[in-house]
C-alpha cells in the first residue's frame, strides 16, 4: 500500500514539472528576481546544494481558514514544498512533500510546520521539521523527521518525533569527519549529536550559551568555511529579527559573536530566517521578507543575495535586494520592477493589483529623465533586433532604453500610446550589444507605467 502511495506520488509528481516546464515555456517569465517564489507564500529558506542544483526546502505561510480555530494573526503552515533551481533564476516548485496529516503524533489541527531543514546522507534525504504533537504531556513542539531516496521526495515520514528534543527550527550540519549534529531552538539555541541513522541523538542535548541573553534568538543554522564553524541566528536586538553570526573552532561551540549579517527588515517583517550555501563558486544568503504581504508579516516570501567573506572570514553585511541573483534572459519578459537602482524622484514601484498581490509590480516613472535600472541581462550570442514593452499612459509617451548605465549608449526609443490600457509596444533596437549588459529604462515624456520589458531577434 505504502509503495502504491509513493509510486502515484512520483507520478503525480513528475507531471508537476511537466506543467511547470510548459508554464515557463509558453509564460516566458524569470523568475530570478527576490522574491523567488511568486505563486505562494514562502518562509525560513533552508537551502542545500544536491547532485549540482540548489535546493529550497522552505516553510510554507498560508492564510489560516476559517473556521479551524486558530490563534489570530499568528503563523499558520500546513505543509512543506521542496524547491529546486540549476540557475537561480528559474525554480521548480516540486509540490508538497509533507504534511501535518502525514505522521500520527503531530496535531493535525495545529497548523504549525514551522521552519525545516534537510541533509543527505548515504544517498538518502533526511528532512527535519518541527510541529505540535498530540502526544499527552508532550504537546509542545516536537520535531520529526521523513526520509526519501530523492530530494524532492517522496518523503516518508517516521511514526515518531526525535526522542529528547522539544523545540522548533531544525537545522542540520555534517562535519568532514561524518559526524551529524542537529541545532534546534526554543528560548534558548540547542546542538545534539545525531547518531549515524540519523533518527536519535547520540549526546547530552547542550544549549549553546554563548548566545545573546536578552531578545528573543532562533533558527540557528550553522556552515564551516576554511575551519570555521559559523553559528548564524536571527536575534531581536532592538525591534525586529536581524541575522547575526558567532564563529567558533568546533560545531558545538563555543563561539564567539562576530558580527551583524543583515539587518532588520526594510519591509517590517518582524522575522527572518537564514541559509548560508556556495554554489557554482559563490557564496548565498537565502532569507525571507513580507513582500506580498506588506500589512501582515506572518505571511511572508523567501529571497536570496550574494554574501561576500573579508579576508579574515568575517562576512560582510549583506543589504537586501529586490534583483536577487541570477542571469536574465533578454527574451523573456524582464520585470524592471525588480530594480538594481532607481533615480532618487519620480520612480516608484506598485502591486498592479493590492488585492490580490501575487499579480506583481509595476514600475511608475512620472518625471521626465526619471529611470529604473535591471542589471545583469543576458543579450544572448547575436544582437537583437527588436523591443517589446508592456507599458501605458494616459497621454502618450516616450520611453529610452540605454545600455549599462543611466549614461549608456541609447539602444531604442519607444512610443508609448495615449490610453488608459495596457499596450505591447514593439520598437526597433540600435546599437545593440551581445553578452551580458544592464537596462535603464528612462521616461523621455509624459507619466507612463511598464510592467515589463523583453527583446527579440
Ligand atoms: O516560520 C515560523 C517561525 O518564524 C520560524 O520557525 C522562525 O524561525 C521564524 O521565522
Amino acid at each position: 500500500m505504502k509503495n502504491k502511495t509513493i509510486l502515484i506520488q512520483g507520478k503525480a509528481q513528475i507531471l508537476k514539472l511537466v506543467f511547470i516546464w510548459c508554464f515557463i515555456l509558453f509564460t516566458g517569465f524569470s523568475f530570478g528576481q527576490n522574491p523567488i517564489i511568486r505563486d505562494q507564500f514562502t518562509a525560513d529558506p533552508s537551502a542545500r546544494v544536491i547532485n549540482g542544483k540548489v535546493f529550497v526546502f522552505p516553510s510554507h505561510d498560508i492564510i489560516a481558514p476559517e473556521g479551524k480555530n486558530l490563534r489570530p494573526n499568528w503563523f499558520c503552515m500546513e505543509d512543506y514544498h521542496v524547491f529546486s533551481s540549476e540557475n537561480l533564476t528559474d525554480w521548480i516548485d516540486h509540490g508538497i512533500i509533507v504534511s501535518q496529516y502525514d505522521a500520527p503524533w503531530i496535531d493535525s489541527s495545529s497548523y504549525s510546520m514551522w521552519a525545516p531543514d534537510c541533509i543527505e546522507r548515504n544517498g538518502k534525504y533526511y528532512f527535519y521539521y518541527p510541529a505540535r504533537s498530540n502526544e499527552g504531556n508532550r504537546r509542545g513542539s516536537r520535531i520529526g523527521v521523513a526520509v526519501a531516496e530523492n530530494p524532492e521526495g517522496p518523503y516518508n515520514p517516521q511514526p515518531k518525533p526525535i526522542e529528547n528534543v522539544i523545540g522548533i527550527d531544525p537545522a542540520m550540519f555534517i562535519d568532514h569527519d561524518g559526524q551529524a549534529y542537529l541545532y534546534w531552538s526554543l528560548g534558548n539555541l540547542f546542538v545534539a549529536k545525531l547518531k549515524d541513522n540519523m533518527l536519535e541523538l547520540d549526546s547530552e542535548v547542550k544549549i549553546i550559551e554563548e548566545m545573546p541573553k536578552e531578545g528573543l534568538k532562533e533558527g540557528p543554522y550553522l556552515f564551516e568555511r576554511n575551519g570555521i564553524y559559523y553559528m548564524t541566528y536571527p536575534h531581536v536586538e532592538n525591534g525586529t529579527e536581524r541575522l547575526e553570526y558567532a564563529i567558533g573552532d568546533n560545531p558545538m561551540g563555543p563561539f564567539k559573536f562576530a558580527g551583524v549579517i543583515m539587518d532588520e527588515s526594510p519591509t517590517g517583517c518582524w522575522t527572518n530566517h537564514q541559509s548560508i550555501i556556495e554554489y557554482k563558486n559563490q557564496w548565498y544568503l537565502f532569507y525571507h521578507h513580507n513582500d506580498y504581504s506588506p500589512k501582515f508579516d506572518k505571511n511572508r516570501s523567501i529571497r536570496v543575495d550574494s554574501l561576500f567573506f573579508n579576508t579574515d572570514g568575517t562576512i560582510q553585511k549583506v543589504s537586501p535586494t529586490l534583483r536577487g541573483v541570477g542571469v536574465a534572459d533578454a527574451k523573456q519578459k524582464i520585470q524592471i520592477d525588480r530594480y538594481s537602482h532607481l533615480s532618487e524622484t519620480g520612480a516608484s514601484i506598485a502591486f498592479h493589483d493590492t488585492l490580490d498581490t501575487f499579480k506583481g509590480w509595476k514600475t511608475i516613472l512620472e518625471n521626465k529623465d526619471s529611470w529604473i535600472q535591471y542589471n545583469t541581462v543576458d543579450f544572448g550570442k547575436k544582437k537583437l533586433k527588436k523591443v517589446q514593452v508592456k507599458a501605458t499612459s494616459e497621454v502618450g509617451s516616450t520611453l529610452e532604453i540605454r545600455l549599462d548605465k543611466v549614461n549608456g549608449s541609447v539602444i531604442s526609443e519607444i512610443e508609448i500610446p495615449a490610453g488608459s490600457d495596457w499596450e505591447i509596444v514593439k520598437a526597433g533596437t540600435i546599437k545593440m550589444k551581445k553578452g551580458i549588459h544592464n537596462i535603464v529604462v528612462i521616461l523621455k515624456g509624459n507619466a507612463a507605467e511598464i510592467d515589463w520589458v523583453r527583446f527579440e531577434k
